[in-house]
């Protein structure tokens, strides 16, 4: 048995080789994810690419050609694949420039610090003179671009966190927005060892600490919580959490004391809380009528709040919405109104729901990082606003309090993620995707990107080479040993881009002359002496050799009772935190001077275009949340046993409450059309009361399956032919795919053949 580290979970397997023959959780995990089965079960699908490919029409009549997407594929050689590669990359180099190459490649990619498919990317571009960048991420977007304003960096929030055992200790009331979701916590950037989601959850109900779960689903918290469900309309828990900060403001519940020593601005939040100026007061009354919560139930709430030793935590879901930015501000007010920021068990948190890391202690040593060099180029994108950047090179757009301006792209260069499972509106992305003159995509799948892709490379998936790897404020650094041979003829990242680069003669800047390795003693070697000479006494680092052979090497952590913002409670001159002002901003000056109507200066409510209080909703009266999947992580191996054992008639399950399919004729089982102004997709429809009526849940990753007549009608049920691609704000640009407003009916025609569960057609 040999360990091996994914996303989801470590697991131990025997390979015969070619491919793996038994697998099962690595055996310190507590809490072990079935998700681990659809590794093997995807190596040798059908849909895995075993060759390098290039679309007729590009072959043909060379870059710009129509057809993508339609298009055949060409099977070639490596060599001939890298060479027209090559020279690709030169021509568009010499005759546009490194602004005309986006090489922001977002995705999550796979565990593994060598083989990170977008540092391998970033690093070779790089090479060749830079490329247009991302910033931010489809995940936090919204959060990452407003909290360094009002509260500091995000990922310092992050790392920092109040750990999960300080909480299950000293919480006596964890109020979650957005829920505490078990199959989102299963999941850790870059590996999760030790699964801890539920175990604390456990620990602090045992001990008397109750749970709120505000969300619209009652499965977005676990059933060791006992949790009280409370589901306002979705989109709507600003207007909730201001009026728990009216009761607090106007029953004297506020902390009058932390809010003058610890922030600034409350004066001018509570003139709009109390309806100073516009007349209304934003209270439970007014608050029932927008999110459908009880007005009692939302006093007794703010009450409960304020008389226990309260944790507010918001999921990252809730800013992935139009004007997200405000539940995220609310719940730090919420916070810091309560006076509890700072203290064991009391405060803030974001994301404790959301992904496995939030709330494990930070670790004391880093891990080894494959350098991306310099990139000279200044032009970047907010991550979600892709399509905008293609269909409107040279248009003028906000950011952040900035004016910029997108660029001209030619090429597209994506390695390790799947713009056509995470961008909002597929219909038109493929509008988009049809305007660069070449796009090249590394994937060991023949997913929906890659299929829009001209030149299709295949790359190797963990289990195929050597590496190491570690997850965010994960414990354990495991080696990571190839298991098998690489199906067909994929190969790594690494070796696909050696090549290329040796093609364009910057192989020597790009390899270094090391193999992977040698990059792999390289960089451990590197990590070990820095580590050694930093002067921590208390931990020996093994040789490579000894780490190589071994089954993971435990990394110390700081401090396991690890309590955010302690030092700033304790002397917030002393250890102010990064805003301007140095306090919590419950008004920001800097984001009032933006002058932007969708994002105030304060946390207010703003009415979304798409939720079930609008107009919309008279046409579209389903609000449709496209949450994280249960079955896979992302879009990642969609094809595996595991995903595939969730579908119905091979369609991604939507879940509805029985009385909505009541209304409309429709049974458990039914293959169901879901529809909007956008798109529409098939879904295989189940029923239950774990939801509101007038929500509908399709979550994200069935791979986008095209009608060849219509890109914007889905096959297969994918979420985003529906959602919009609407930004959250001009504040932050960051993605809204959470929530839609769709119609579902009756599907009465022939249910449609998949096409993505094989490769497309060659010649
Ligand atoms: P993945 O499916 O993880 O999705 O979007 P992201 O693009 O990260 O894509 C990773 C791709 O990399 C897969 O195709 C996989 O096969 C490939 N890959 C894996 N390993 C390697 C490798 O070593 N080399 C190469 N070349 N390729 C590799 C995720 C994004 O979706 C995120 S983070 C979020 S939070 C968003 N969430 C939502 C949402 O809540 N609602 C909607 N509607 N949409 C969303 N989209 C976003």
């Amino acid at each position: 048995m040999t360990t091996h580290l994914t996303h989801w979970g470590a697991f131990e397997a025997i390979s015969d080789g070619e491919r793996l023959t038994a697998v099962r959780p690595w055996r310190g995990d507590p809490e072990p994810m079935p998700l681990i089965e659809n590794v093997a079960s995807a190596q040798h699908h059908p849909a895995r690419i075993t060759q390098p490919h290039v679309r007729r029409g590009w072959l043909e009549h060379g870059p710009g050609a129509p057809g993508r997407g339609s298009d055949p594929y060409v099977p070639v050689s490596w060599e001939r694949a890298t060479d027209l590669l090559a020279g690709e990359l030169r021509r568009v180099y010499e005759r546009h420039g490194a602004e005309a190459v986006y090489g922001g490649s977002y995705g999550w990619a796979s565990a593994g610090r060598f083989h990170h498919a977008q540092s391998q990317v970033h690093r070779f571009l790089n090479c060749l003179g830079g490329y247009v960048r991302h910033v931010n991420s489809y995940s936090m977007g919204t959060s990452t671009v407003l909290l360094p304003h009002i509260l500091g960096d995000l990922y310092e929030m992050i790392t920092h966190a109040t750990s999960k055992d300080v909480l299950a200790e000293h919480a006596e009331l964890v109020v979650a927005f957005g829920g505490l979701s078990p199959k989102n916590v299963a999941v850790t950037p870059g590996g999760v060892s030790r699964h801890h989601g539920r175990g604390w959850i456990a620990s602090a109900r045992a001990r008397g600490c109750r749970f709120v779960s505000i969300s619209p689903l009652r499965d977005d918290i676990g059933d060791e919580a006992r949790a009280e469900w409370i589901a306002p309309r979705p989109g709507s828990d600003a207007a909730l959490m201001l009026a728990v900060a009216q009761v607090l403001d106007a029953e004297g519940l506020a902390d009058k004391s932390f809010l003058d020593r610890y922030t600034v601005g409350f004066d001018r939040f509570a003139r709009y809380l109390r309806g100073s100026d516009d007349g209304v007061v934003k209270d439970p009354r007014w608050a029932a009528s927008i999110t459908g919560v009880p007005a009692e139930r939302i006093t007794a709430l703010a009450r409960e709040m304020a008389a226990a030793r309260t944790f507010v935590t918001v999921s990252w879901s809730l800013q992935r919405a139009r004007y997200g930015e405000q539940p995220v501000w609310l719940g730090v007010v919420l916070a810091a109104m309560l006076g509890r920021i700072g203290l064991p068990g009391g405060g803030f948190g974001h994301g404790y729901g959301s992904a496995g890391n939030v709330g494990e202690p930070a670790r004391r040593l880093s891990v080894p990082r494959f350098p991306q060099g310099e990139n000279p180029v200044r032009t970047y994108i907010p991550v979600a606003r892709i399509a905008d950047m293609l269909l409107n090179p040279g248009g003028e757009y906000e950011y952040d309090g900035r004016r910029l301006v997108y660029p001209d792209i030619r090429l597209i260069y994506w390695c390790g993620g799947n713009p056509f499972h995470h961008h909002q509106d597929l219909a038109r992305l493929r509008e988009a995707f049809a305007r660069p003159e070449t796009i090249v995509v590394h994937d060991p799948f023949w997913t929906a990107t890659t299929r829009c892709a001209d030149i299709v490379l295949p790359a190797t998936m963990t289990i195929e080479r050597d590496d190491f790897g570690a997850g965010d404020n994960d414990r354990l650094f495991f080696p990571m040993p190839a298991l098998t041979r690489p199906a067909g003829q994929a190969r790594d990242d690494y070796a696909i881009l050696s090549e290329v680069a040796e093609k364009l003669g910057v192989g020597k800047e790009f390899t270094e002359g090391r193999t992977t390795m040698e990059w792999l003693r390289h960089l451990y070697g590197e990590w070990r002496t820095t580590q050694a000479a930093s002067g921590d006494a208390g931990v020996t680092i093994p040789g490579f050799e000894e780490f190589w052979a071994a089954d993971g090497f435990e990394l110390p952590v700081s401090d396991p009772g690890q309590v955010v913002f302690a030092d700033f409670r304790a002397d917030p001159d002393r250890h102010p935190l990064a805003t301007p002002s140095g306090r919590i901003e419950i008004f920001s000056e800097t984001i009032e001077s933006f002058g932007y109507p969708d994002c105030p200066g304060h946390p207010i409510w703003l009415e979304p275009e798409e939720w079930l209080g609008s107009a919309a909703a008279q046409r579209f009266p389903l609000q449709l949340i496209a949450n994280q999947p249960r079955t896979k992580l992302h879009s990642q191996l969609d094809v595996g046993a595991h995903s595939q054992s969730a579908k119905v008639h091979g369609r991604e399950p939507v879940r509805i409450h029985p009385s909505e399919a009541a209304a409309r004729g429709l049974r458990e089982g039914d293959v169901v059309r879901i529809v909007n102004d956008r798109g529409s997709c098939l879904a295989g429809l189940m029923l239950s009361e774990a939801l509101a009526p007038g929500i509908a849940q399709l979550s994200t990753g069935a791979w986008y399956d095209p009608d060849p007549a219509d890109p914007s009608f889905c096959r297969h049920g994918n979420p985003n032919v529906l959602t919009a691609d609407r930004p959250s704000s001009s504040l932050s640009q960051g993605c809204t795919g959470q929530l839609c407003l769709v119609q579902i009916e009756p599907y009465t025609g022939e249910v449609p053949e998949l096409s993505v569960s094989g490769p497309p057609p060659t010649v």
